[in-house]
């Protein structure tokens, strides 16, 4: 029988509550890091490996050369209970090397020591020249049928489902640089189509900053960090960046879009996605037209504040990675329509005089409808970062028959970019048979051997013609790529581009004209803080001008803020006609995985709290409930404390309570907290009126009910626009949600620029 040992019961009561609290924290709220909680010991009975979490997926299970294992996900994890060298020969230790006695030194034959430490030396490959920072999700994409008009693309058939991996990325940065810099992003989507696999490898933004793939080492060159000092790091605020857009002013339409807020995205979920060249489909009939690929979110486009998006940089670099893998797991899974632009394949490549291979030009959404031929629904997040988000490799040459390139010379540059580089990052020439890669049709191409060759190739006759092998593989007409006999004109041989691709500022100018007054502040705040950082007095001379050729009004106001006199233009302003599309602002849209901090005082005005969450659960939103201290108040659990709470991280503020300072409100503990003397005498804790304060000034919806009306009265907003106080909780969520749907409340943004 056991015997009674009061110390051990104390541990186990222990034990169990903190089990308890640390389930019930961890409940319904994403992030929890595995598919169980810990235990507090460290467990000593063996047992297999945990299963992934339940929104976790991983690639399909194919062979390497397209086949349906059957195989079940988990058969990839690791495998049994025991360490096991790579060979599978368990080990009784890895916890110290193989000495000659305690003191060493360490012998030649320890294979486990020498194993795994050669592994981990070698456990790092080069990041992705550019596009290096990125976050990827499994999902599906459902076709809607109405593109059978224009391509013969099976996976666009109606009800057709494909399987997908989407990767989002920034530009500049390195791999472990913050998620909300200013910068384009990626939008790269591998669609495994039964006939082949399909990458549609773009961006957040239509318009690139070159017209020739030539230029493409230039341009990134000048945007990555100086390299002498390898600073800033993922940002364009800097003097090489504005030295080559300055001076090569076909970049200045791009980079008005990464002035505008397209530049800091709320979330990879609200960003729009563009293919950004003119490809060229083709039909059963072998009729082809030109299109553009749009991406366009279910949750709108939205993005965030300067301000909010330089102090996420600081407080959460993971905040779109994190966003990306919150949602799913909240089952709010992000969703996009894709869609296309329609244009007559005339020779001249044009549409409404708009050169269709200038990858610097958009074609208004007004003058050729984007329409709608499918959905995008992302549903499982990786198991692995590395084998799935790391391993992934695009290819703009990857088509199915349907899908066609065009002569743009972007495009036609990064048709041999995306393998060549492959080559070094991903370490040899079978990377497509990485399990993330694998294609989902067939694969019998005669390509052989190789570092990491992982097909059991049969056959002695990888060539053709060959009677050897029975003449395998066969080309076909069926169902097959086919080279479009496109006709190129005879014209001599040159390095030039057509004179239509000289036009570099009426697009720019187009774009300006179809913003929102706040969405021109904003531009016009994020070239006078870019050109700012700058050191040399040429560079935002240089660019002010280009500024002058976009429009006077835009010029005017940043040489306000540089201190520098405003030139004149040098090019006729062009008159354009406003694309509404363009703008962000004017919507309304679903609150979909939006983050909903709700500030709670464990000494009263608790009623509604249960309730709320309930309520925001419901609706498709994650709550976050702030208090001075962790563990729980009235029966929920507290995520943020005052102390780890920063407003950056919600989108929206709802106050149940007007908590007094906390113990922990003190400037050496917590620099929110403010100066020793205002701690004082504050009523309400500073960190919430801090909260407040931020919200209120990144134009962010507030609520509050009961006790938490007076701390809206406490910092200065009551009555103000965004801020609702109501009779319940109920009540107050309600009137957020509808001032959510319209993203930020715009009238706290006042605009000097009509
Ligand atoms: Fe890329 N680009 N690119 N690019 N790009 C790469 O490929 C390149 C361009 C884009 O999440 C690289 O696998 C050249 C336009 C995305 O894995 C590299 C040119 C657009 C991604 C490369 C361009 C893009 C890349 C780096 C000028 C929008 C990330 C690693 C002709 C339409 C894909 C890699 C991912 C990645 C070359 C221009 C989008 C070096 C030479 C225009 C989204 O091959």
């Amino acid at each position: 029988m056991e015997s009674h040992n009061p110390a051990k019961v104390v541990k186990d009561v222990v034990q169990a509550a903190t089990a308890k609290v640390a389930d019930a924290l961890s409940s319904d709220v994403p992030g929890k890091p595995g598919s169980a909680p810990a235990p507090l010991n460290e467990p000593t009975t063996p047992a297999e490996p945990l299963p992934p979490k339940k929104e976790q997926g991983t690639p399909d299970t194919r062979t390497p050369t397209g086949a349906e294992t059957g195989v079940p996900a988990p058969a990839k994890a690791q495998q049994g209970a025991y360490l096991t060298t790579s060979q599978g020969a368990r080990l009784r230790d890895t916890d110290h090397s193989l000495k000659a006695g305690p003191r060493g030194p360490i012998l030649m034959q320890d294979h486990h020591f020498r194993e795994k430490i050669t592994h981990f030396d070698h456990e790092r490959i080069p990041e992705r020249v550019v596009h290096a920072r990125g976050a990827g999700a499994h999902g599906v994409f459902v076709g809607y049928g109405t593109a059978a008009d224009v391509t013969k693309a099976g996976f666009l058939a109606k009800g057709k489902e494909t399987q997908v991996f989407v990767r989002f990325s920034t530009v500049l940065g390195s791999r472990g640089s913050a998620d909300t810099v200013r910068d384009t992003r990626g939008f790269a989507t591998k669609f495994y189509t039964d006939e082949g696999t399909f990458d549609l490898v773009g961006n957040n933004i239509p318009v690139f900053f070159i017209q020739d793939a030539i230029k493409f080492p230039d341009i990134i060159h000048a945007g990555k960090p100086h390299p002498d000092r390898e600073i800033p790091q993922a940002q364009s605020a800097h003097d090489t960046f504005w030295d080559f857009v300055s001076l090569h002013t076909e970049a200045q339409h791009h980079t008005i879009w990464n002035m505008s807020d397209r530049g800091i995205p709320r979330s990879y979920r609200t960003m729009e996605g563009f293919g950004v060249h003119t490809f060229r489909l083709v039909n059963e009939a072998g009729e082809t037209v030109l299109a553009k690929f749009h991406w366009k979110p279910k949750l709108g486009t939205h993005s965030l504040d300067w301000e909010e998006a330089q102090l996420l940089a600081g407080v959460d670099p993971d905040f779109h990675r994190r966003d990306l893998y919150d949602a799913i797991e909240a089952g709010a899974f992000p969703e996009w329509e894709l869609g296309i632009q329609v244009f007559p394949d005339a020779p001249e490549e044009t549409f409404a005089g708009i050169d269709l291979l200038d990858p610097t030009k958009i074609v208004p959404e007004e003058l050729a409808p984007v329409q709608a031929i499918g959905k995008l629904t992302l549903n499982r997040t990786p198991t692995n970062f590395f084998a799935e988000t790391e391993q992934v490799a695009f290819h703009l040459g990857h088509l199915p028959p349907g899908i066609d390139v065009t002569n743009d010379p972007l495009l036609q540059g990064r048709l041999f970019s995306y393998v060549d580089t492959q080559l070094t990052r991903l370490g040899g020439p079978n990377f497509s048979q990485i399990p993330i890669n694998r294609p989902h049709a067939p694969v019998n191409d005669m390509l052989r051997d190789g570092f990491h060759q992982h097909a059991m190739h049969a056959g002695v006759a990888p060539y053709k013609p060959n009677s050897l092998d029975g003449g395998n593989p066969f080309t076909t007409e069926e169902n097959a790529f086919a080279d479009l006999p496109v006709v190129v004109a005879e014209a001599p041989k040159i390095r030039a581009n057509p004179v239509t691709f000289d036009d570099h500022y009426s697009q720019v100018r187009l774009f300006w004209a179809s913003m929102s007054p706040v969405e021109k502040e904003h531009i016009i705040r994020a070239y006078t803080f870019e050109l700012g950082k700058c050191y040399e007095q040429a560079i935002k001379e240089r660019q002010l001008q280009c500024l002058a050729n976009i429009d006077p009004v835009l010029c005017e106001q940043v040489a306000v803020g540089l201190g520098l006199p405003a030139p004149e233009p040098t090019v006729p302003l062009a008159e354009v006609a406003p694309s509404p599309a363009l703008s962000q602002v004017g919507g309304r849209w679903p609150g979909d995985g939006r983050m909903i901090g709700i500030v709670v005082d464990p000494r009263g005005g608790l009623d509604d709290v249960s309730e709320v969450r309930r309520a925001v659960f419901a609706a498709g939103m994650v709550p976050l409930l702030i208090a001075p201290h962790g563990g729980m108040v009235g029966g929920d659990p507290v995520q943020r404390t005052f102390a780890t709470a920063r407003s950056v991280e919600f989108d929206a503020l709802l106050l149940a309570g007007a908590p007094a300072p906390a113990p922990d409100a003190l400037p050496a503990r917590d620099a929110k907290a403010g100066a020793e003397g205002g701690v004082a005498l504050a009523a309400v804790d500073p960190r919430v009126e801090l909260l407040i304060d931020e919200c209120w000034r990144h134009a962010k919806a507030i609520g509050a009910w009961g006790e938490g009306v007076a701390a809206l009265q406490q910092a200065g907003v009551a009555g103000t626009p965004g801020v609702v106080t109501a009779e319940s909780g109920g009540a107050a969520f309600t009137a957020l949600q509808d001032l959510l749907s319209t993203h930020r409340v715009w009238e706290r943004f006042p605009a000097s620029v009509a």
